[in-house]
Formats: C-alpha cells, structure tokens, sequence
C-alpha cells in the first residue's frame, strides 16, 4: 500500500467531481466517518472510561442497552444532524423516527442506522461495527410518521459499515462499487486500502448460529447439513463455519474472502419475523453485497425489494456468494 493512497475526502471529491454524489452526500458521509472515529475511540478506551458495561434501560428491540449502545447513538445522532439536507434518522436505539425538518422536502436524505452491531462483543474484546444506510427523498413529506420513511431498500444512494477490529475499516458504496478505506492513526485518515471489493462468486465458508438448528425451515436444515456431510455429500467438498454473534464483522469476512451469512427466520423468531432488522442492517449490507457481486435475499425474495410495513422490521437473511444464495433459494422454492 502506497503511502500516497486516496483518503476519503479525496476519494469523496473524485466521486464528486464525476457527478455521481453531491455535495451534501459527501459532507454527510464524512460526519458519518468520524461518527466512526469517536466511537473507535471510545471502544478503544471503554475499559478506562468504565463504559463496557450495560445500562438499566431497554431499547425498542427489548434488548438491554450497552453503554456505548448509547454513546455511540447520540455520536451518530450529532453528527448526522450537522448536514442541511438531512430530514429524518432512523436509529436502531430510538423508538420513534428523528425528524430534524418540519417540512422535508424532495432531495432531502433519510439516514436509517445501527450505531453498534454485536455490542454483545464489547465486554469480551471481540469485534463490533456501525451500520448505515441513505436514501433520498422523492417528494415533499407533509406528515411527519414513523411510516413516512419506509422505501423498499432497491432506493438507497449510499451505505456502508464500519468495523471496529484489529484496526478499523469503513466500507463503502454509493451505487459504484463497493470501496474499503482503513483508519491509519499516523495521519487519523480514514485511507483507501481495499478498492473495487469484489464478493467471491464460490464459497467453503458459511456462517449461521447453529445452536438453532432445532428451529431452521427444512431449506436451511437441508443446506447445512449438505454443507456438514463434506466431500463424501452432495457438494462434494468440505465446508468451514464461522460465527462471531457480529454481523457487520460476518459481512467483511464474506467481502474480504467469500462465504454466506444466514440469519433466517426460524420457528423461534418468527413471530417477529426474523431477527435482524430491515432498514438499518439487512437492506445496507445487501446493497453493499450486491455493489460488490454477491446477493442478498429473505430466501424467497431479494431483501432490496422487501416493502417495509415499519421502520423497525425485521426480515430473515441470507447474504453473500451468489452461488450459495441461489441455492438456498432454489430450496425454499423446492419447500413452497
Ligand atoms: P445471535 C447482533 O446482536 C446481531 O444483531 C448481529 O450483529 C449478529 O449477526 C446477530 O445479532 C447475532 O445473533 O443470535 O447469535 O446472538
């Protein structure tokens, strides 16, 4: 890597000048970035700063809220607000959709995000990471309701994720690409190291929470156990699992290297219907997985065209090589 890599804001304006983000889509995706390297921060000295621990309070999801489950919101909820064209947010920690505008209008952007993703990690070292997603209003709102900011995850203009590991990444599309830039802490630059990410096609790697395997939909069951019985079975090769209770840190692996990531609805989720959630975690991690090749899908549709019926719904996934996504969903098409 070239000490004369692109830094975001360069890379930004290159974006800029071809025309395919403006202005205020930089200046948004910039305060979401160092939305990023606070939280890194604070992650990197929670121990100090006595904050790894949980709070007496609840969010929206009936999980007990981490500290920095906090923190990190109201990080995002500052920074995200500095942009003009910002109307609404929509946090994973906040019941209720943050409008900022009284009249939003045409043009203006709607930020859906997870401001920590697998802050069940924190307390034990392990890797945890933001989500975001953007998309763009197409008319003027009038009445400001949860339902006003419900697009099916296909109108999306910008997402991406950043992860908090050995050192921390943030990856990015804006419908071009996908582009991972890392945080070099001599310059505190957020630096292109990972251009043009491409989702490997093939896969040997699948990640699922197998302690549910009494609860998966027969298609699921069937691809795993395919998947288990190795080279003497069906695929005729051996298969690694992963899991790391992190789905943004599942995400970069399977960009990094290949693999399919499963979280599906199962007969103990649902009710709820499923356990990841639609606009702040399953649509931007499509999006990026798609950008970059791969697919993304409920197993019977693809998630970017889930219409959402609220802005706190949650949908099955399975996301990564689209070989293995086909697969899936031949299987549940197979079950139909
Ligand atoms: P489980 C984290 O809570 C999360 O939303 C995703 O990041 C992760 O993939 C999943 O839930 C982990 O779920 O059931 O393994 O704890």
């Amino acid at each position: 890597m070239s000490d004369n890599a692109q830094t975001l804001r360069q890379f930004l304006l290159a974006e800029r000048k071809q025309g395919l983000i403006a202005q205020d889509m930089m200046l948004l995706i910039e305060d979401i970035a160092t939305s990023s390297r606070i939280i890194a921060h604070q992650i990197r000295n929670g121990a100090f700063l006595n904050i790894l621990g949980a709070t007496e309070t609840s969010n929206v999801q009936g999980e007990t809220q981490k500290q920095l489950d906090v923190i990190a919101n109201d990080i995002f909820i500052e920074h995200c607000s500095n942009c003009s064209r910002v109307a609404a947010l929509v946090s994973e920690e906040i019941d209720d959709v943050i409008w900022l505008k009284d009249q939003p209008k045409a043009g203006d952007y709607l930020v859906y995000f997870d401001p920590l993703d697998g802050s069940s990690n924190l307390n034990v070292n392990l890797s945890v990471g933001s989500i975001f997603s953007i998309m763009e209003l197409k008319e003027d709102i009038t009445d400001l309701t949860n339902e006003a900011v419900l697009f099916e995850g296909a109108n999306q203009i910008c997402a991406g994720y950043s992860l908090y590991g050995p050192s921390t990444s943030m990856i990015l599309t804006t419908g071009n690409g996908v582009n991972g830039f890392t945080h070099k802490i001599g310059t505190g630059e957020f630096t292109l190291t990972f251009p043009d990410m491409r989702l490997p096609e093939e896969t040997d790697e699948f990640a699922i929470n197998a302690s549910r395997f009494r609860k998966w939909d027969p298609a699921i069951a069937r691809y795993v156990e395919e998947c288990l019985d190795g080279k003497d079975g069906p695929r005729g090769k051996s298969f690694n699992m992963r899991w790391t209770a992190s789905m943004v840190a599942e995400v970069h692996r399977i960009l990094m290297r290949g693999g399919i990531f499963l979280y599906p609805k199962d007969s103990g989720n649902a009710e709820m219907g499923g356990k990841l959630r639609l606009l702040y975690e399953a649509n931007p991690m499509g999006f990026i997985a798609e950008q970059a090749g791969g697919k993304a899908s409920t197993g019977m549709q693809r998630i970017l065209e889930v219409e959402p019926t609220s802005h706190h719904q949650r949908v099955s996934v399975i996301l990564g090589s689209a070989s293995e996504v086909d697969r899936i969903e031949s299987y549940y098409t197979e079950n139909a």
